[in-house]
C-alpha cells in the first residue's frame, strides 16, 4: 500500500533506505539498549526510555481494547507535551495512524481534517476540548489534562493484550500539507520512508547519545518531528526537551538549564533569537533553520551571535529534504538551502512546459525518491496534477542549482503564502472571506515583509459599504480559523488586474505568486 511502483520499492529496499521496521521499533530498541537514559523532559516530568516505552505500550493496549486498530485514523491535536510522544508511539505500535493537526488550528481546520481523514478518535488538550463539539461524528474524544465530559487520555492506558504490529509499508502518519491549490491535503508517510527520513537526518546532523534536542517548534510539523527532530533524537539515544513556546524568554533559560545542544527554528524566530541574545548560548552546537527562506545577512550572524553552527534546511512534508552539511564552507551554509539528503533523491528543475532548464537556471523543482510521496491521501483528482505521469512531485517551488549541487530557493509558483514558515492556503481563506456579505470578490496575496518573509493582504472588491480589516477578521474568527491565516492587511479595490488568460494577476497585486 506504499504507493511506490514495485521496481522502485525493490530498489529502495536493496539500497538500504527501507529496513522493514516500524517506528515503534526505534523506541523498543532504545528501551532495551539504554532503559534508564532520559528520553523526554517536559517541565518537571522526566521520562526514561523505559518509561516512555512502558507508557506507550499500556496506551497501545488501552486503545486496542477500545477497538482502535490497524489503519484507523486518530486526530492528534496537541502542543509539545510528553503525551504527544507516548500517544504517537502507541499508535505506531497498533498500526493506527496519527493525523497531525497543528496547535493553532481551530473549528474550520479540525472539521476539514475530520472530513478528510474520518478519524475514530480525537485527542486534544483541555483548553481546546470544546472543538470536539464541532466534530460529533468522531466516536472517541480523549483529553490531555482535566477531561470534563470526555475521557482522560491517562485513563485509557491498561495492561492488556496487544495486536500484531503494522506492516512497515503501511502509512505511519498523516501530515498536513502546506497546501498547493485548494484545501490542504493529507500526506501519507509510511513507517519505512519516515524511518529513513529521521535516521538519515540524524546522521547528517551528527546526533548521538549526548544530543539534547529542544523541540521549540510544534512537533506536529515534519521539521521538528523527524528532520531529525524528536524522533531522530530518540533514534540516536539522545534526550528530547519540550517547550511550548519558542520565545527567547522561554527557550533561553531552558537551553541553559537543560544543556540543550540542538534545535530547529523558522527564520522569523531565528531573527528574534539573534536580537534577544546577549551572549552565546553555551551548550548549543547546532541551530537548524528552515520552513521559509533565511536571508544571508541573518544567516551570517548566527555563528558570531549565538555561538553555534547554522544548518539551513529546505524541506517539505511531502518528503524531500535538503540540508547544508556540518563541514560545508561558510558561504554554502549562509547562501544556499542545502542539497538533497539521499543519493536516490531524483531532483529535476523544469520550465513551465516541464522541460529541464539549463544548469544554473531557475525553474520548478520536481522530485521523486525513497521518502517522497507518490500521492496525497484520498485525493485522486488532485494527484493527477500534483504529480507527473512518471511519479515526480511538482513542488511549486522555484529553485536553481549550483554546480556543487546545492539548491537556492528563488520563489514560488503555487498559491500558498509562506508567512514565516506558516503556510496559508489562499483558496481556503478566500472562500471563507467570500461568505461575508460585503465581499463581492477577494484575492489573498503575499506581500514581502522583512521579518516574516511575507505577510498576507486581502484585496477586496466590496459589495455595498466597504468592509474593514476588523470586520473580516471577526468574520473569519467566528468560523474558527488558525490565527496565522487572518489577513495582516485589507485593501479595498475597484477591480483586480488580470493576466492574459483572465486569471487574477496576483503578482501585479503585490504578491509574488
Ligand atoms: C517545511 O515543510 P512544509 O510542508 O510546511 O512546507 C514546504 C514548503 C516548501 O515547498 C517551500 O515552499 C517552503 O516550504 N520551504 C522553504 C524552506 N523550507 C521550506 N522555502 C525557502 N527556504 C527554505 N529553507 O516547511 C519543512 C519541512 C521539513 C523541514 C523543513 C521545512
Amino acid at each position: 500500500m506504499s504507493g511506490w511502483p514495485d521496481e522502485f520499492a525493490a530498489r529502495y529496499r536493496e539500497r538500504g533506505y527501507w529496513r522493514d521496521r516500524t517506528l515503534f521499533a526505534l523506541l523498543a530498541d532504545g528501551a532495551r539498549r539504554w532503559p534508564e537514559r532520559e528520553a523526554v523532559v517536559d517541565g518537571d516530568r522526566r521520562w526514561t526510555y523505559r518509561e516512555l516505552h512502558d507508557r506507550a505500550t499500556r496506551l497501545a493496549a488501552g486503545l486496542h481494547a477500545k477497538g482502535i486498530g490497524r489503519g484507523d485514523r486518530v486526530l492528534v491535536h496537541l502542543p509539545n507535551v510528553a503525551e504527544f510522544l507516548s500517544l504517537s508511539f502507541a499508535l505506531f505500535r497498533i498500526g493506527a495512524i496519527p493525523v497531525l493537526a497543528l496547535p493553532p488550528h481551530r473549528e474550520t481546520e479540525i472539521a476539514h481534517l475530520a472530513s478528510l481523514a474520518t478519524p475514530v478518535a480525537y485527542v486534544v488538550t483541555e483548553e481546546l476540548r470544546h472543538l470536539a463539539d464541532g466534530v460529533p461524528e468522531i466516536a472517541h474524544v480523549f483529553v490531555v489534562g482535566e477531561p470534563g465530559a470526555h475521557t482522560a487520555l491517562d485513563a485509557v492506558a491498561v495492561d492488556g493484550d496487544l495486536p500484531d504490529g503494522p506492516d512497515p509499508d503501511d502509512v505511519a502518519v498523516l501530515l498536513l500539507s502546506g497546501g498547493t491549490t485548494g484545501l490542504p491535503k493529507l500526506i501519507p508517510r509510511t513507517h519505512n520512508d519516515y524511518d529513513y527520513t529521521l535516521r538519515a537526518s540524524a546522521e547528517v546532523c551528527g546526533f548521538g547519545p549526548t544530543t539534547r534536542y529542544l523541540a521549540a517548534l510544534p512537533m506536529a510539523h515534519n521539521f521538528p518531528l523527524a528532520c531529525p527532530g524528536v524522533l531522530g533524537t530518540l533514534w540516536a539515544g539522545g534526550t528530547v526537551v519540550l517547550c511550548t513556546s519558542a520565545d527567547a524568554e522561554t527557550a533561553f533559560p531552558l537551553i541553559e538549564t537543560e544543556q540543550v545542544t540542538a534545535t530547529a527554528l523558522v527564520p522569523p524566530l531565528a531573527l528574534v533569537w539573534l536580537d534577544a541574545a546577549e551572549r552565546g548560548l553555551d551548550s548549543l552546537d547546532l541551530l537548524q533553520v528552515g520552513g521559509s527562506r533565511l536571508k544571508a545577512e541573518a544567516a551570517r550572524r548566527v555563528g558570531p551571535v549565538l555561538g553555534c553552527a547554522l544548518q539551513q534546511v529546505y524541506g517539505m512534508a511531502e518528503g524531500l529534504l535538503n540540508y547544508t552539511r556540518l563541514g560545508d564552507p561558510e558561504e554554502i551554509v549562509t547562501d544556499t538551502q542545502g542539497r538533497p539528503l539521499a543519493e536516490d533523491d531524483e531532483v529535476r528543475i523544469v520550465d513551465a512546459d516541464g522541460t529541464p532548464v539549463w544548469p544554473g537556471d531557475t525553474g520548478e523543482l520536481q522530485v521523486r525518491g525513497p521518502y517522497t510521496i507518490r500521492g496525497y491521501y484520498r485525493a485522486d483528482e488532485h494527484n493527477r496534477t500534483a504529480f507527473t505521469a512518471d511519479g515526480f512531485y511538482r513542488s511549486g517551488d522555484l529553485v536553481r542549482r549550483l554546480p556543487t549541487g546545492e539548491l537556492v530557493v528563488e520563489g514560488r509558483a503555487k498559491d500558498v503564502i509562506n508567512r514565516g514558515g506558516d503556510k496559508i492556503p489562499v483558496e481556503e481563506v478566500e472562500n471563507l472571506l467570500l461568505s461575508h456579505p460585503a465581499v463581492h470578490d477577494v484575492a489573498v496575496v503575499g506581500v514581502p515583509d522583512d521579518v516574516m518573509g511575507e505577510r498576507s493582504c486581502a484585496y477586496v472588491i466590496a459589495r455595498g459599504a466597504a468592509p474593514t480589516r476588523k470586520d473580516l477578521v471577526a468574520h473569519l474568527s467566528a468560523f474558527g480559523v488558525a490565527a496565522f491565516k487572518l489577513p495582516d492587511r485589507v485593501r479595498v479595490v475597484e477591480s483586480f488586474p488580470r493576466t492574459s488568460l483572465g486569471k487574477v494577476d496576483r503578482k501585479a497585486l503585490g504578491g509574488r505568486s
